[in-house]
């Protein structure tokens, strides 16, 4: 063990108090092998610099610190002892393989258990299923035990060693985890790290008064702490509740709590370390369960401080270094997912960038990405959407995004007033569109979604709506019009091409794959009806799944258009997510363009915005090094290309993936 040579003497000195504390225990532990040992102690001995430095910044100054990384290295190698054989083989294989998230082998679905499958059993008859579409990675919408009566789709977690108990149980979590890994494909899982339900112990002990437990919380017993921080702080959910506090009167006398989200959603106070001990434990025990993936949600509102909007705080960004430098003591082959939906400069960090290089989350949502498939889809115009992606960094080494079309959440009109303003257009103005656009109000839209929390202070809106929804093959399958369906197949199928080949690991959302419209009985349950987002969570249609083998349905042109896709993915390096991607200028604004690169391989992406033919010259692969002949790989073409004057001609919606001989 070499590393201990190279950790400052601060760091040395914790280390080896620490290692001391724990040989003994090592050596007490019947069922460790020699082998174990020196792996638990190389690991530790690896990700202790990276633990201390980030865990010192935030709690150094305590009295406790010292027992603090002690009570910590103990928990860690609890939890290491506990964790199962095939686990430990797969940390191996993992760190072996370090880039297994970015292959281009890897895509992903998104899926509520209940609305999928019922349950969790249910879901493992229904893999077959998601693996017929050629996916491996599956991400479980919340199903830790949320609280009773409505819980923000599970987001307000009562006890995040339970599964709902509608859902099952923690031992067929456990099962499936172990059916998935037998079968080569991964899962990933919420944990909410920002808040607890009211109804989480700590909350409830906090709530009957302790002492212990109102320090896992921020309460105050008057605003005038509260009133400081509203002064600039957004409100995320303004239909649901106004203001970030909620004051509860059978509390110690009366307190104001801190409710960033839901009035039952309490935002956790990670100034106390016994916070970020607990999370940690729930991470280390859902990781010994199976999980592949914990997806961080709400991660941005970690840390507060008083005059910001309490997002995105350097400190966050040290409670995430410290878990994941002790989960990949612990288990090595489980990595993180940044649920951050915040600007690109502010999302880059998640992924560790300058002293956090290499140490925080491995995937992040391209939010980007998706909300500008969105806007390019109603404004026909890739202008915006080029200029906007030119001037996102790439993700960091060792790292990738989650591309995606749609999710469980509104679409935020995420799209700058600079951006805007570099393509001639106004921000304001723009998102006002893209809101009227696919509400349907705006004059010839094909879409049927609907407003969330729109603001009248800030004229801000977001988006519901399935993908049929927003693209017009709900509308149009409504009204029987051939020619539209046809062009809504065609708009789903192009949004999707670019997330199976933009560059990282792609998530397609449940139901999307066979043209699910909206779904409107959520207004008939009291506990969804204020919360619009339920009209995209709708439940599977085994129904119309049953018509996929059928070409002449809808179904079936939209899930083999999908799994062929998919099956291309996989066959093409070139879209390793460690390789690059670069968003090219046309000489067409209606046609979107994009290099791939990884290990010498190249793949080019034009793609039609417009339901019009389109030429766009060739130079642009002739620029890029490509040579003649060139071949479109994306499917159903799969054919040799012609050029007319040295252009390519796209019909309406039309993507193409060109290699040429050397790709
Ligand atoms: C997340 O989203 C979840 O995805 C939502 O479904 C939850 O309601 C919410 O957390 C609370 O748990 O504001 O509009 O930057 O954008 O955490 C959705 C991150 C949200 C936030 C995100 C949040």
């Amino acid at each position: 063990m070499q590393n201990i040579l190279f950790m400052t003497s601060q760091v040395r000195a914790s280390f080896k108090r620490l290692k001391a504390s724990l040989v003994p225990q090592l050596d007490q532990s019947p069922n460790l092998y020699e082998r174990d040992k020196d792996i638990f102690l190389t690991r530790l001995e690896r990700f202790w610099p990276d633990f201390y430095e980030a865990f010192q910044r935030i709690y150094g100054n305590r009295t406790d610190f010292e027992a603090e990384l002690l009570t910590v290295g103990t928990l860690a190698l609890d939890y290491f002892k506990g964790r199962a054989l095939e686990l430990q083989n797969l940390d191996l294989e993992r760190e072996i393989s370090r880039d297994w998230f970015q292959r281009e082998k890897l895509a992903g679905g998104i899926y509520y258990v209940d609305l999928f499958a019922g349950d969790l059993k249910g879901v493992r008859q229904h893999l077959d299923y998601i693996r017929e579409l050629g996916l491996n990675f599956i991400h479980l919408m919340p199903l830790l035990q949320s609280r009773p009566g409505p819980s923000d789709g599970g987001y307000a977690v009562a006890d995040y060693c339970q599964v709902n108990y509608k859902l099952g149980t923690m031992t067929d979590l456990a099962d499936l985890a172990g059916e998935l890994r037998s079968t080569g494909m991964s899962l990933c899982i919420d944990l909410v790290v920002n808040h607890t339900a009211k109804e989480h112990e700590w909350a409830r002990r906090a709530m009957a008064g302790e002492p212990e437990y109102m320090d896992y919380y921020f309460t105050y017993p008057d605003r005038t702490i509260p009133d400081q921080y509203e002064k600039t702080l957004p409100e995320v959910f303004p239909d649901f509740k106004a203001g970030n506090f909620t004051f509860y009167p059978q509390m110690a006398g009366g307190r104001w709590v801190w409710t960033t989200f839901n009035e039952f959603q309490w935002d956790l106070n990670y100034t106390n370390p016994a916070v970020w001990r607990g999370m940690l434990g729930y991470m280390l025990f859902l990781a010994n369960q199976g999980v592949d993936v914990l997806r961080l949600d709400a991660v941005p509102f970690m840390w507060k401080r008083l005059g910001t909007d309490s997002q995105n705080q350097p400190e966050v960004h040290d409670l995430v270094q410290a878990f994941r430098a002790i989960v990949q003591v612990v288990a090595p082959s489980v990595i993180f997912m940044a649920e951050a939906i915040v600007p690109p400069y502010q999302l880059l960090p998640y992924l560790g960038v300058g002293r956090h290089t290499g140490k925080e989350c491995e995937i992040a949502y391209n939010n980007s990405l998706m909300v500008l498939l969105w806007s390019s889809l109603a404004s026909r115009k890739v202008t915006l959407m080029t200029h906007s992606l030119q001037g996102i960094p790439p993700a960091p080494a060792g790292t990738t995004w989650i591309t995606y079309v749609r999710c469980h959440d509104d679409i935020g009109w995420a799209v700058t007033d600079e951006n805007a303003a570099a393509v001639g257009e106004n921000g304001f103005w723009h998102r006002r569109f893209l809101n009227e656009f696919y509400s349907g109000e705006f004059p010839g839209s094909f879409a049927l979604g609907e407003v969330f929390q729109f603001n009248p202070r800030t004229g801000d809106g977001r988006m519901s709506g399935m993908t049929a929804a927003l693209t017009g093959l709900e509308k149009a399958e409504q009204t029987g019009n051939e020619p539209e369906i046809e062009l809504a197949i065609r708009r789903i199928l192009l949004l999707y091409s670019i997330i199976f080949s933009y560059g990282g690991l792609p998530l397609v959302y449940m139901g999307d794959e066979i043209g699910l419209p909206n779904d409107r009985r959520y207004l008939h349950d009291p506990l969804k009806a204020a919360d619009n987002r339920w009209l995209h969570r709708p439940p599977m249609s085994w129904e119309r799944a049953g018509q996929r083998h059928d070409f002449s349905t809808v179904t079936g042109r939209v899930f083999s258009g999908m799994k062929s896709m998919i099956a291309a993915r996989k066959g093409l390096p070139q879209l390793h997510g460690a390789g690059q991607v670069q968003p090219l200028w046309t000489d067409n604004e209606h046609i979107f363009a994009y290099l791939r690169q990884y290990q010498g391989r190249k793949l080019m992406a034009v793609c039609n915005f417009s339901e019009q033919s389109h030429f766009v010259s060739a130079d642009l692969l002739w620029q890029a090094g490509f040579s003649w002949p060139l071949q479109d790989v994306l499917p159903p073409e799969l054919l040799p290309v012609s050029l007319v004057d040295n252009r390519l001609l796209l019909q309406p919606f039309q993507a193409m993936w060109l290699v040429d001989s050397e790709g």
